[in-house]
């Protein structure tokens, strides 16, 4: 899948090599389970956060653990359960530029 997707470019979510916290802030994804705080409410060195997926996958949110690769998301097939993986992106497929 090689399509030109922008993940949240304009809306609140961070980029695709960050992680975003908890309280909304977003930090580079090799701060991820590195042993530092830095997310206000820890939640970068949390369990959910760093047992759940290796750092290299997404980690779908709801109750059941599902891993998936970050170019699922955003790419028009619904990969989490509940299809989150495709809800938090606004998909940006430049469906208009030659
Ligand atoms: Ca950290
Ligand atoms: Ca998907």
């Amino acid at each position: 899948m090689d399509k030109n997707l922008i993940v949240c470019e304009n809306c609140k979510a961070c980029k695709e090599s960050e992680y975003q916290c908890n309280n909304g802030r977003c930090i580079s994804k090799k701060y991820l389970c590195d042993s530092n705080v830095d997310c206000t409410e820890g939640d970068d060195e949390m369990e959910k956060t760093c047992v759940s997926c290796p750092k290299s996958l997404y980690r779908c949110s709801g109750q059941v653990l599902l891993c998936i690769q970050h170019w699922q998301r955003c790419d028009g097939t619904d990969d989490c359960l509940n299809g989150e993986d495709e809800k938090n992106c606004c998909l940006n497929i430049f469906s208009n530029q030659k």
